[in-house]
């Protein structure tokens, strides 16, 4: 057994390119190599193909206006309701017995939403909405973990055309209230707290400390998650109980509300290079087209799957990989409310045994904490239900990509890797799983239909193996059509690298998603990660910035520095130079106040590694912070590059000494 073992491992050691399985290929969605080609040659009419997904009110007639570059339209004469294509259709379609979405809470509590359930709520919660005063294009802010409650009131919002704008409940009162301002958000729903490894935690606490923070009135539903365990808030005026406000509506049916293919679905805030989130806006018909052509092409669901996609729904994975792909192709989706290793670190195999779960979606960072954990987890539960494994969120090292292969996937499902972002709405570069090879480490080519390259500062092509950045030449139905409120921004931040933003001709346009990449012979794409001021913390994006100014807050901060230094679960993780004002001690207090800074700024998720006191930073001649030798310092390298053009080369070797404590 053992030899057999060692002989397996060297052998996947050795292998460079994994193929799908003959028995995966049969059954899959997407088998024709000619795809490719076929997309390229009918484009952008080959976006009908997504299109064609969906059930439009009206249907379009034009796929693709580029007369206004980069403010692309999509489908733009059509119209169609999102909540009818992810809940009405399937209904009437004679599925509504189908499970839509299976709930498990941490402490083993489960729910069942049969699409006809889903309907019910949909609608009863919609017409609540209503009653509360929220009109079409509101935008309704959701600040909720992961309950039912929250898909059923995204597609409540999409139901009366509200759109949604929901907040990662991780995130800080400071977060949620700078967000809602930035949205002009004036309705909440939230909940009473959630389960996090057997802690009810207070979430509304958190909630009424944003709502604080804004100078209008709100008016706030809150989901009654905990029961006898909550903390005993109780509610204001403004404020009502989300069950009493189903309760109320028993029975009452909103009809589905017309949207143009263009009108807002939904905005989801993300970091970017300064200290404001983005808010990036995504559309009813050209992203929920994508979302679920994706999930159709790419994830290879199929209705009678259990499809489980373990990301939060505050994130753009959950938004279009839980709720919106998956349930607009009528499957079931399953949503977790806990962490992986509570109980204990075999919980999501458990699950996938327990649900014979078809499709699995995680991000790099938690398949490396299952690698540290070791095989024996996964090895106690039977997960031969798995068809098909997937990754998102950041680079997947051939290492972990093969644990993830043999462990979980017992040798016998294929994995996509899936790159994309906030801003594409859904999945860009990846191998189709029943047409591609796969190589561990490499994303793969971009989807059909897609025409992403790799080029040089100057936006020439690069030649193969060599690193260079990440474009897109052409546009496509998920892509975010503006920033909020913030055309001018949405230009400047990824457009105006490789554009000639004065031109009218859309070939002049190339999006720049602020990636590095390298791609090769065969035009497999391998992302190196980001090349702006964004870190990516176990799968989540964090600006530097907005980090370094919750520090600079904190009474007694002169200046502060914020850079990622490797970590092998995060994947980056923090790290904070920090330099005192005079008078304050570099002592365990004011480190605790840093920390505090930034959890009470951002949240848990934005907690600094390390904070690194010192009485300078690194600096230019011109005065710019040398981020780069940070960087080499937070990762513990000795030989540390060129420190010739530092105005201070002497505070090198102190700071060096100091990270090293
Ligand atoms: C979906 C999502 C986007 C950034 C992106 C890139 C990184 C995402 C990746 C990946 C390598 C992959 N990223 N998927 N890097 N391989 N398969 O994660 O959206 O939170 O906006 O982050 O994540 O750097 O630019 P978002």
């Amino acid at each position: 057994m053992v030899d057999d073992d060692t002989e397996l491992e060297a052998r996947l050691e050795e292998q460079e390119t994994f193929d799908p399985s003959e028995e995966f290929v049969a059954q899959a969605n997407v088998t024709d190599e000619g795809i490719y080609e076929e997309f390229e040659e009918n484009w952008p009419e080959c976006w009908d193909r997504a299109g064609k997904l969906l059930d439009w009110d009206t249907r379009y007639d034009e796929i693709l206006d580029d007369s206004n570059p980069p403010f692309y339209e999509w489908f733009a004469d059509g119209t169609l309701n999102a909540a009818y294509n992810c809940v009405d259709r399937h209904v009437e379609n004679g599925d509504k017995n189908r499970v839509a979405i299976k709930w498990e809470g941490e402490l083993g509590d489960t729910r069942t939403y049969t699409y006809q359930d889903l309907y019910r709520e949909v609608n009863e919660f919609a017409a609540a909405l209503r009653d509360l005063g929220v009109e079409e294009d509101d935008v309704v802010t959701l600040y909720m973990p992961m309950v039912p409650e929250l898909p059923i009131a995204m597609l409540a919002c999409a139901r009366i055309g509200a759109p949604h704008s929901v907040v990662f409940a991780g995130f800080s009162a400071e977060a949620l209230g700078t967000r809602m301002r930035s949205a002009d958000s004036e309705y909440l729903v939230t909940c009473d707290g959630y389960y996090r490894r057997g802690d009810a935690l207070d979430h509304l606490a958190k909630a009424n400390e944003g709502l604080e923070s804004l100078d209008h009135d709100v008016e706030t539903v809150v989901v009654d998650r905990l029961g006898d365990a909550g903390h005993g808030h109780g509610l204001t005026e403004n404020q009502h109980d989300y069950a009493e406000l189903v309760a109320e509506q028993s029975g009452n049916r909103v009809d589905p509300v017309e949207r143009g293919a263009e009108d807002m679905l939904f905005l989801m805030y993300t970091s970017g290079t300064t200290g404001q989130p983005k808010g990036v806006k995504h559309t009813t018909g050209g992203y929920l087209a994508y979302a679920a052509w994706t999930t159709h092409a790419v994830l290879d669901v199929k209705p009678r799957d259990t499809y489980w996609c373990a990301a939060d729904i505050g994130w753009i994975t959950g938004h279009s990989y839980i709720v919106y792909g998956p349930l607009a192709l009528g499957t079931t989706t399953l949503m977790y409310e806990g962490t992986p290793d509570y109980p204990e670190r075999d919980r999501l195999w458990e699950l996938v045994e327990k649900y014979s779960v078809d499709i699995f979606y995680t991000a790099p960072t938690a398949i490396r904490a299952f690698m540290k954990w070791g095989s024996k987890f996964p090895e106690r539960r039977d997960l031969s239900s798995l068809r098909l494994l997937g990754t998102v969120g950041e680079p997947i090292n051939p290492r972990a990509w093969k644990w993830y292969y043999r462990h979980i996937g017992e040798e016998e499902c294929p994995i996509v890797d899936t790159w994309w972002q906030t801003e594409t709405g859904g999945m860009m570069i990846t191998t189709l799983p029943g047409v591609g090879t796969m190589k561990p480490g490499s994303a793969g080519p971009p989807l059909p239909g897609i025409d992403a390259t790799v080029v040089d500062t100057k936006g020439e092509p690069v030649e193969a193996g060599r690193a260079g950045y990440l474009t897109v030449d052409e546009p496509w139905p998920g892509m975010l059509r503006t920033l909020y409120n913030n055309d001018e921004r949405f230009i400047d931040e990824y457009w105006r690298e490789y554009s000639d933003v004065d031109s009218d001709d859309p070939d002049d346009w190339v999006y720049f998603p602020e990636d590095g990449a390298k791609i090769d012979e065969d035009g497999y794409i391998t992302i190196l990660g980001r090349v702006d001021d964004v870190l990516n913390v176990s799968g989540h994006r964090l600006g530097t910035m907005e980090i370094e100014s919750a520090i600079v807050g904190v009474e007694g901060v002169a200046e502060a520095a914020v850079v990622g230094g490797e970590h092998d679960v995060k994947g980056e993780a923090v790290y904070a130079y920090v330099i005192l004002e005079d008078g304050y001690d570099d002592d365990e207090e004011m480190r605790e106040r840093i920390v505090a800074g930034v959890e009470d700024a951002i949240g848990p998720i934005a907690r600094p590694e390390q904070v690194i006191f010192t009485p300078e930073l690194p600096k230019t001649r011109s005065g710019k912070i040398m981020r780069r030798l940070l960087e080499e310092i937070a990762n513990g390298e000795e030989e540390l590059g060129d420190t010739t053009t530092l105005r201070n080369p002497d505070v090198v070797e102190e700071i060096q000494r100091k990270a090293q404590r």
